[in-house]
């Protein structure tokens, strides 16, 4: 028949599904294609000239994920490869386009299902957790800028689908500025059909932090759940937010953190055994570490919420009042960053606790970039860092202002933030590094600080290059001052630390590493290849080498025999003078 019109509402059902709706219709899949986009679109065309009437809005997808004719894209997790050399040029601008807009695989997500099922990756036990009865319900607040629709409608669906009805008292999407077409009247058609789904839109470009403040003041909910605008909420992932905060009040929650992969959207858990807390170095940067021994011997059952000294700041669950407390976040904090460890500081140090629930689990999209527009004429991270600092640190501060020059550029006016602090008499950071964080190394307790500069060419220093990548030697560079790559400090135990990293010598025994270079490496605490003294202006490691600037490329640091007479070997290092902080 030629008078039915076949109108695919949802561009990113998954083909298989259209498949189904097609295959209803007396035609044939088409038999020579095996890529799903094209297929998909073969598929359109065919419906098109058929003329059917049928709405496709998200379908949930029950397939089999393991059989390829059935399982649609990303199913069940799975991850999604595609050859992108095999594109069409049109497809291929498309996936180039997707990478580049959102600095992660767009094409992919476009692909999948909004209503992709996934693996219920919990641990077995998490079945068996009896939770408070008197649960609260929740306002979940999406904020975005800029999102891909796929992404946005996917974390929304996955919120709808993976709650518990009377649990979830609404979804509220925030809307930080943005520019793109499909997030204006087209978002308000795609959310119009969705149970308690709310839009607001802030009227300027105001960041994440106060996009929340907006989603946070609107909500009705008694907690308050925080979630990226690139998430997938997994099966019962709600419950265990919040039953720790039915027992407390004054506790934050922490979902466990999957990765969405950036390519692939392949979703893969964290066994309960790997949960890592989280920390933070001195640049006030949020970083992962092991879960500590003593938080193991403290909980009971592998279930039991963790404590953790800090969040990595987008996915939470905080009771609204609390949060009102404590003075939600600082509105004086622009665009991304520094407020995670704020609301973590002010959380333990005013009273309440902050815990990862090992049996919630959402998964987020970690990007290696951002793919949006910052200010060009401020730096706003140590704009809101420096805010934090000021409020939360105490003397603490110094450690993070010498790794910025102390240099704390125009950070505005805090005193409201500390009326805040001194309403509600929280403990000292002190305290919070005694009781709450007591792994952390504290720059105060180290014996040498700052940059290494070369004796024999005074504007040559030590420098880590990339932190991340460990396999790099360390190299001379002209001392530029900013800290960062050039920040050395000697703990009790004899590291020379950048942050968590450490020079390490493996003595050219390594294969992996260069004969006689220095790399800089994951701290161990175990000594061996991370040992070194700092004498007579002689850096010798536990090895018996030391370090020495080559005379004729300033780029070139290598470790050789010990000579105190050579002065290529010889190195200015500032001494801390008291054992103060
Ligand atoms: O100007 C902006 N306006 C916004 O609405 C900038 C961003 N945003 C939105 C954006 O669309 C996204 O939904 O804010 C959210 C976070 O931005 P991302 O996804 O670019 O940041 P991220 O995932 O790299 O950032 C992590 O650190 C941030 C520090 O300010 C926030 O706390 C993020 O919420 C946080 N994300 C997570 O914790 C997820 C787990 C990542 C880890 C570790
Ligand atoms: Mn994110």
């Amino acid at each position: 028949r030629n008078d039915i019109q076949i109108n695919i509402v949802d561009q990113t059902a998954s083909p298989s599904f259209v498949d189904r709706i097609i295959g209803a219709l007396p035609f044939k899949r088409h038999p020579d294609s095996d890529h799903p986009v094209e297929e998909r679109i073969k598929a359109e065309e065919q419906a098109k000239k058929m003329n059917a009437q049928v709405q496709v809005v998200a379908p949930v997808m029950k397939n089999d994920p393991n059989d390829p004719k059935t399982g649609g894209p990303g199913e069940m997790g799975n991850a999604v490869r595609i050859d992108k050399d095999k594109l069409s040029k049109d497809e291929r601008k498309k996936f180039d386009d997707g990478w580049k807009n959102n600095a992660f695989n767009q094409y992919v997500s476009d692909m999948i299902s909004l209503r992709r099922s996934l693996p219920d990756i919990r641990d077995p036990e998490c079945k068996k957790v009896d939770l408070h009865p008197d649960l609260p319900d929740a306002s979940v607040i999406i904020i975005f800028h800029n999102e891909a629709r796929s992404a946005l409608l996917r974390t929304v669906w996955s919120v709808l689908d993976r709650s518990p009805q009377k649990l979830l008292n609404e979804v509220i999407l925030v809307d930080d500025f943005s520019d793109k077409e499909h997030l204006k009247k087209m978002l308000e058609d795609d959310i119009k059909p969705l149970p308690n789904v709310r839009l607001l839109r802030t009227g300027k470009r105001e960041g994440l932090i106060r996009a929340r403040l907006k989603g946070a003041l609107a909500a009705k909910g008694k907690v308050l759940v925080f979630l990226d605008s690139h998430c997938e909420c997994a099966e019962g992932w709600l419950e265990p937010l919040l039953d720790p905060i039915a027992r407390n009040p004054k506790a934050a929650v922490v979902p466990l953190i999957e990765i969405i992969d950036d390519s692939t959207f392949q979703i893969t858990g964290t066994p309960i055994q790997n949960i890592q807390v989280g920390g933070f170095d001195w640049n006030l940067i949020f970083n992962w570490h092991v879960t500590p021994e003593r938080e193991m011997k403290r909980r009971k059952k592998k279930t039991d919420p963790i404590r953790s000294p800090t969040m990595a700041g987008g996915l939470f669950a905080i009771d609204r009042d609390w949060f009102d407390q404590l003075g939600m976040y600082d509105p004086g904090m622009d665009i991304w960053g520094g407020e995670n460890l704020e609301l973590s500081f002010k959380v333990w140090q005013c009273g309440g606790e902050l815990l990862c629930a090992p049996c919630s689990h959402v998964g987020h999209i970690f990007r290696k970039r951002s793919p949006y527009q910052w200010p060009s004429n401020v730096n706003v991270v140590k704009k809101n860092t420096v805010r934090l600092a000021e409020v939360w640190l105490d003397d603490y501060k110094k450690y993070y202002y010498e790794r910025i020059s102390n240099n704390l550029g125009d950070y505005g006016d805090v005193s409201d933030r500390l009326k805040i602090r001194d309403r509600l008499q929280c403990k000292s950071f002190k305290w919070f590094l005694d009781n709450v964080y007591p792994e952390q190394f504290v720059p105060g307790e180290s014996l040498f600080f700052g940059e290494i500069r070369s004796r024999s060419k005074t504007n040559i220093c030590i420098d880590s290059q990339e932190i991340e990548d460990t396999d790099k030697a360390v190299i001379g560079y002209p001392c530029h001052g900013q800290g960062g790559n050039q920040y050395f400090l000697m703990s009790k135990t004899f590291e020379i630390r950048r942050e968590d990293k450490c020079l390490d010598y493996a003595g050219g025994h390594n294969e992996l590493r260069k004969p006689g270079k220095i790399t800089s490496f994951t701290c161990h605490s175990m000594q061996g290849n991370q040992m070194w003294t700092y004498e007579n202006d002689m850096l010798r490691h536990a090895s018996g080498f030391c370090v020495e600037l080559s005379s004729t490329n300033d780029k070139d640091i290598s470790m050789a025999p010990c000579e105190p007479t050579n002065q290529y070997q010889k190195w200015f290092w500032k001494q801390r003078l008291s054992n103060s902080t």
